[in-house]
C-alpha cells in the first residue's frame, strides 16, 4: 500500500535565493552517461544555479562516463574505479575526485555505491594551466579552524590556486557551533549536509536541517548556521572561486 506521505508535508522549501531539498522530496531519475544507475538532481541552471549537483547510486559496474565539462565526485558509500589517461585508482568513502574537461574520466562501481557529484563549466584563465585529473581523500586532508574556532573545522579538498574555478570543502561544527557572521557574498553554494543537524538561515528564514538534506544558496542569498544536537554536524559545500564576475 502506498503511505500517505505526511498529508502534503516537507521540509523542502524552493525560494528564489535559496532551496531546501530533504530526502523525502527526492525524486530518482535516470541520466545518460550514468549507467545502471540513478540520480537526484539537486541543482542546475533550470533553477538558476551555475552548476550542476546531483546525488548518484550505482550498482556494482554501474558507470558514469565522462562529460563535456569538469567533474567533482565525493565518495558517500561502496567501492569504484576511476579510469583516465593517467588515472587507475580505486575509492573508497571520503574518497573524492577532480575531472577536468581535457581528461575523460569514467567511474565505475565495483560494489554499490553512492557519491555526490558536482559539473561545471570550466572557466579558463589567460597563462592559467587547466589542472589534471586527481583523486584525493578526505581523510588525509588536515582540518584548519575556521577564524581560528577550533570548534568549526574546515577541509579545502581541492587545491587553493588559480587553476581551479571552484571550491568544495567539508566543514565540522561541534555541537554548539556556529558561524562566527551571517555570510552574504558573490558565490553560490551547493550544500550537502552528511552528519549531524542544526538550524540553517537562509535569506530571512530558519529552517532546520539534517543529515541527508541539500540547500542550493543563491549569490548573495544571507546565511548562517549554528549546530544543535550532541554530534557533530558536517557539511560537504560547493562555491564558485577564483573568479573575477564577469561584467
Ligand atoms: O565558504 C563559505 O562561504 C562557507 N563559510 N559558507 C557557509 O558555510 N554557508
Ligand atoms: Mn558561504
Amino acid at each position: 500500500m502506498i503511505p500517505l506521505q505526511q498529508l502534503g508535508h516537507t521540509r523542502s522549501t524552493r525560494q528564489p535565493t535559496h532551496l531546501l531539498h530533504t530526502p523525502d522530496a527526492f525524486v530518482r531519475i535516470p541520466l545518460p552517461g550514468l549507467i545502471g544507475g540513478d540520480a537526484v538532481v539537486h541543482a542546475a541552471p533550470a533553477l538558476g544555479a551555475g552548476f550542476v549537483q546531483y546525488s548518484a547510486t550505482l550498482s556494482p559496474k554501474g558507470k558514469l562516463t565522462p562529460c563535456a565539462h569538469q567533474r567533482f565526485l565525493y565518495m558517500l558509500e561502496g567501492e569504484a574505479s576511476v579510469i583516465g589517461p593517467q588515472l587507475d585508482q580505486s575509492v573508497g568513502a571520503g574518497a573524492f575526485v577532480y575531472m577536468p574537461p581535457t581528461q575523460p574520466t569514467t567511474f565505475i562501481a565495483n560494489a554499490p555505491c553512492r557519491c555526490v557529484v558536482i559539473e561545471k563549466k570550466y572557466e579558463p584563465l589567460p597563462g592559467v594551466p587547466v589542472p589534471s585529473a586527481f583523486v584525493g581523500n578526505e581523510a588525509a586532508i588536515a582540518p584548519q579552524p575556521l577564524g581560528g574556532d577550533e570548534s568549526l573545522m574546515v577541509r579545502t579538498l581541492l587545491p587553493t590556486h588559480f587553476g581551479f574555478d571552484f571550491a568544495v570543502n567539508t566543514m565540522t561544527f561541534a555541537p554548539g557551533a556556529a558561524l562566527a557572521q551571517v555570510e552574504v557574498h558573490v558565490m553560490e553554494h551547493g550544500l550537502l549536509m552528511l552528519e549531524g543537524g542544526g538550524i540553517y538561515r537562509l535569506g530571512e528564514q530558519w529552517y532546520p536541517v539534517e543529515a541527508g538534506d541539500f540547500i542550493w544558496m543563491a549569490p548573495y542569498c544571507p546565511q548562517w548556521f549554528g549546530a544543535i544536537g550532541k554530534q557533530p554536524a558536517k557539511y560537504l559545500i560547493y562555491k564558485d572561486f577564483n573568479r573575477t564576475p564577469a561584467l
